[in-house]
């Protein structure tokens, strides 16, 4: 198959397109390298050394894909792009990704959302115009629903959901309108504007596309990656910016730093290995929507849209740190858990039951557990510490919601080790 991956530099853009590659796909993408740019202007690196853009383009051209290097924002040389690739399949992980980045000022926030909202209207108008038949996987995230006091249903209200509301008279057939969205930054916001504009191009020009509301991927191997080939390494962050939690937390042990629980440290959220995202992603490139399929909407025009909750297993995040405090242990560090001011604004104790059938309904089967990757996480990392002493000063955040910059300070509430 011709697949096209927007972002193919990035942490799952790269792992993708090995995987793809060594399963015989002809790969294609585009990547301008803001994502390098992005971590490096916060002050973090990849903890895992990287090869450069140029490599990386010599080596998925000796397996006869092709890395361009563009703008998703420049319509026009998407267009010819695509004019030249005619992909079968396209998926988007072109976007700026982190929560913190697009909280940092009106110029970040204005980044990520120029950035990932006209970057995905660009990719619909390139599909529309040269290949309406290709179906587009579009990475979503979980964040998109918030946290609300309910079950959350992949994307739309299921089969048989009604809005009653006896004080009003209303008894109404809600199935399939699209479910309650509650982003927790303006990153967030940005794949909940891409939803609906990703539907609406569905139902009106006929395109087929599965939004994959994807949960935190960690580790920090590819599927089948050979360790001895350095350069299929994909990249891993932990600064306060693009690291997320469970990787700052192997990141701090490694160093002796502390584990930073925002607040209560009571937030769930849905996780996944980043073999498994691999091969999430490879189901939905298999199995395009079809009409018939439950949970696809099928729209007069021919057009059709689904959404996967993309997940493995929920997780509060005082028990994911006390996980990585275990494995810690197992390589010889005594790791400390500790509470600090949450920098951002979010729940700290809440519900999170999200619905997740999608994918194990179309042959999706878990691989691997959370403590053979962070041990894994851990056994890659080890021989980088001085990498993760250099971004030392980035562990603790400064960014925070209300607009302020300034370190927050412990709560004082350690677990210990
Ligand atoms: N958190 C901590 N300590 C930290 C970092 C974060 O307690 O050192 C907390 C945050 O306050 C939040 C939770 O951990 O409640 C998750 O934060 P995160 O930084 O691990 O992940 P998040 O900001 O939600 O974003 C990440 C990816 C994003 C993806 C999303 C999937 O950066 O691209 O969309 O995970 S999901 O979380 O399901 O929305």
């Amino acid at each position: 198959m011709r697949v096209f991956i927007a972002g193919i530099d990035g942490y799952l853009g790269w792992s993708l397109a090995c995987y793809l590659t060594e399963r015989g796909h002809e790969v294609f993408g585009v990547d301008n390298g803001n994502r390098r740019r992005w971590v490096s202007e916060v002050g973090g690196q990849s903890l895992l050394p990287i090869d450069s853009m140029d490599a990386r383009r010599i080596l998925l051209s000796k397996s006869g894909g092709r890395m361009y290097d563009m703008n998703l924002l420049c319509y026009e040389g998407l267009r010819e792009v695509f004019e030249h690739v005619r992909p079968e399949a396209i998926v988007h992980l072109g976007e700026m990704p982190s929560a913190p980045f697009s909280m940092i000022s009106a110029e970040t926030a204005q980044e990520t959302q120029v950035n990932n909202f006209i970057g995905s209207l660009n990719i619909l108008w390139a599909i529309k115009e040269v290949s309406p038949e290709a179906h587009l996987i579009k990475i979503g995230t979980m964040g998109s629903y918030g946290t609300p006091p309910c079950p959350i249903p992949e994307g739309v209200y299921p089969p048989g959901s009604r809005w009653i509301n006896e004080t009003e008279g209303i008894d109404a057939d809600i199935s399939g309108l699209l479910f309650h969205r509650s982003p927790g930054s303006f990153y967030h916001s940005t794949k909940v504007g891409d939803s609906i504009n990703v539907d609406f191009a569905c139902r009106v020009w006929g395109l087929k596309s599965t939004d994959v509301m994807q949960g935190v991927v960690y580790g920090t191997r590819s599927p089948g990656r050979d360790p001895s080939r350095g350069e299929w390494n994909t990249r891993f962050d932990a600064d306060e910016a693009f690291g997320t939690a469970i990787n700052r937390f192997v990141a701090a042990s490694i160093i002796g730093e502390d584990m930073t629980l925002y607040g209560k440290g009571h937030q769930r959220r849905g996780f996944l290995p980043l073999c498994d995202s691999m091969q999430c992603l490879r189901i939905a490139l298999e199995n395009p929507p079809e009409k018939d399929d439950a949970g696809t909407i099928a729209y007069a025009s021919g057009g059709m849209y689904r959404t996967w909750n993309q997940f493995e297993e929920v997780y509060d995040l005082t028990e994911l740190a006390k996980r990585v405090q275990k494995v810690a242990k197992t390589f010889g560090l005594e790791a400390s858990i500790r509470n600090y001011v949450n920098p951002r604004v979010e729940a700290e104790e809440h519900a999170y039951d999200p619905i997740h059938e999608g994918l194990l309904e179309h042959g999706y089967v878990p691989t691997t557990d959370m403590e053979a990757v962070l041990s894994e996480m851990f056994e890659d990392l080890l021989s980088h510490a001085s990498r993760i002493q250099e971004m030392r000063d980035h562990i603790i955040p400064r960014i925070r919601w209300d607009g302020r910059w300034e370190r927050v300070l412990a709560l004082g509430v350690g677990y210990g080790s």
